[in-house]
């Protein structure tokens, strides 16, 4: 079956996936993922004309994030699992519809006739179904509305996607903004209008940024909420004797009741990967079973999670193809799936993951200690920020260097190590997100006492990183742009897509970007986002240093 897909860094040949994806998605996933895609902008349709009268339903607000969510790179894998979501959304979009169209009578007016994505009728049959998401590819659309407006429509759609991975974790914790769910339809709604213009579709990816930084807000308020503000912690990334559990993805909530479930049974909890912060909240890390981290970033996970010798949850993305050594022993939750991989339920039940850790060996001996620091999130470094401010002013610190983003594959990706060893001894690096692994295990020492790296989070704290900048600039009376803080960024998800539409839409400028740009920004976006805004792909490491460095 034919496929395509260049939602992510990765694409084949940097153009796009056509046979299987570089990640693993196979034809029919990605038709079935193209389908929940065009129904969830059916059900925006109608969601978006019923809020703007006053009318919401939760159930649709939810699924339409969680059906986003679910599309992103490295989450879902499962046909039959798509398939339910699929004719999920059948049911949502005539619950949607009637929704609108009772407000209609209540506020006396005739609802439109809609057409295109709130119409369109899936096949029964799973193959049918598949076949015909086919008709609904990138390639067919780009033959009908050009490659430009096509290429901004799924920046807007990659965007979204990353905002309702916030919005989801979120929404777990019990923070819900009912403008956030406006916004999302509205963008759906656009995103089913035909032949939008080119101005019609910057804006809105700007107002997809502005919507991340509502969705990144609301789920800093959540996670703060519950489980208190990050606080500077020495995280072991040594083993410890004894059963085990590795915990991998983004999911706070997951990680807290498996915490619950697996106290008092000697057990102990690793974080893996983005969970890796986790270690920094007071109501976390308060349970003493959560005793390290293990591994690095997403993409060595079929050897670490090979020898890792105990069970593994996999909350968020990235999953990849689980090897036949740890099939039995990884578990997914939340949206992940994996064919055959046991799924645990919304109920949080993480008996099957428990009786893994139990069956399995577990460290047999304690590794010599070795720990890094984490827990700078924004409260954290405001916290000593009459220090930063005086240690600016006394020329101590020189320069800030924001190294974040994505791990992946690439041998290109050593630009980020490279980068982070060669930034000179009095200047800092702010970090989060996954392509820390390249660097956040070396020594940096510190200036006056303040560590030169300064790890922020998850991509999903990306909010720590802009209220830092922000207060920053406060203090020096001057624009984010002008202050001595450069971004570096590396992508390879949609997440990062929406953190960087985020910062465009603040006004943040001269942001790096590698390891390569995105498949789906065509050269005539590209020259639009160069002009407007001065992006500029990565070089070397050296040449950026000296560029940044001399400005
Ligand atoms: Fe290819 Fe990335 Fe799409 Fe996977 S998510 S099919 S690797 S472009
Ligand atoms: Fe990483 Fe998958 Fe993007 Fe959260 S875990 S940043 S890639």
């Amino acid at each position: 079956m034919s496929m395509f897909c260049y939602q992510c860094e990765e694409t084949a040949k940097g153009l796009g996936c056509t046979t299987v994806g570089v990640c693993g998605k196979d034809g029919t996933t990605a038709a079935l993922q193209d389908v929940l895609i065009h129904l969830v902008k059916g059900i925006s349709m109608y969601a978006h004309r019923a809020a703007q009268i006053g009318a919401r339903n939760p159930e649709i607000d939810e699924f339409v994030i969680e059906a986003l969510f679910t599309t992103i790179t490295n989450v879902n894998f499962d046909p039959q699992r798509l398939e339910g979501l699929i004719r999920r959304a059948v049911s949502l979009r005539q619950q949607a519809k009637s929704l609108y169209e009772s407000a209609c009578a209540q506020a006396g007016s005739a609802p439109e006739e809609l057409t295109g994505p709130a119409i369109w009728q899936p096949e029964d049959d799973l193959d049918a179904l598949a076949y015909q998401g086919q008709e609904l590819s990138i390639t067919v659309r780009q033959a009908v509305d050009g490659e430009d407006v096509v290429g901004l429509q799924e920046l807007i759609t990659y965007g979204l996607k990353g905002a309702a991975a916030y919005t989801d974790h979120a929404l777990i914790l019990g923070k819900l903004d009912p403008k956030v769910f406006a916004t999302f339809h509205a963008a759906l709604d656009f995103l089913a209008q035909k032949r939008p213009s080119l101005d019609d579709l910057l804006g809105w990816a700007l107002k997809t940024g502005e919507l991340s930084v509502h969705g990144m807000e609301l789920l800093d308020a959540a996670n703060t909420g519950a489980y208190g503000h990050p606080e500077p912690t020495a995280v072991p990334v040594t083993a410890v004797k004894g059963k085990a559990i590795l915990v991998s993805g983004h999911d706070l909530k997951d990680l807290e009741e498996l915490l619950k479930q697996t106290e008092g049974k000697g057990i102990n909890v690793y974080t893996h990967g983005e969970m890796l912060p986790c270690h920094a909240y007071p109501e976390l890390k308060k349970y003493k079973h959560l005793v390290g981290n293990y591994g690095g970033a997403w993409q060595d996970q079929r050897q670490e999670f090979d020898k890792f010798p105990g069970a593994i949850l996999m909350t968020t993305n990235c999953i990849q193809k689980p090897k036949d050594s740890y099939y039995g022993r990884i578990f997914t939750s939340g949206v992940v799936a994996w064919p055959g991989v046991t799924h645990v339920g919304r109920d949080r039940d993480f008996t099957p993951v428990i009786e893994a850790a139990l069956a399995a060996s577990g460290f047999e001996d304690d590794e010599p200690e070795k720990t890094i620091m984490v827990g700078f999130g924004h409260h954290a470094v405001l916290g000593v920020a009459d220090k930063i401010i005086d240690a600016i002013k006394a020329g101590a610190i020189r320069h800030f260097f924001l190294i974040g983003g994505c791990d992946g594959r690439k041998s290109g990706r050593n630009y980020y190590t490279e980068l982070a060893e060669q930034v000179p001894d009095d200047c800092m690096i702010l970090t989060l997100a996954c392509g820390k692994y390249r660097f956040n295990k070396l020594d940096f020492g510190d200036i006056g006492g303040i560590p030169r790296l300064l790890d922020m989070g998850q991509c999903n704290d990306a909010y720590s990183a802009i209220k830092v900048a922000s207060a920053l600039a406060e203090a020096f009376e001057c624009g984010v742009n002008d202050l001595p803080l450069s971004l570096v960024l590396s992508w390879y998800e949609q997440k990062a897509v929406t953190v960087l539409l985020a910062l465009l839409h603040l006004g943040i400028k001269n942001i790096r970007l590698g390891p390569s740009l995105p498949a789906f920004v065509t050269p005539n976006v590209l020259k639009v986002l160069v002009e407007k805004f001065g992006i500029q792909p990565i070089k070397t490491a050296q040449e950026d240093l000296d560029a940044i460095l001399a400005a």
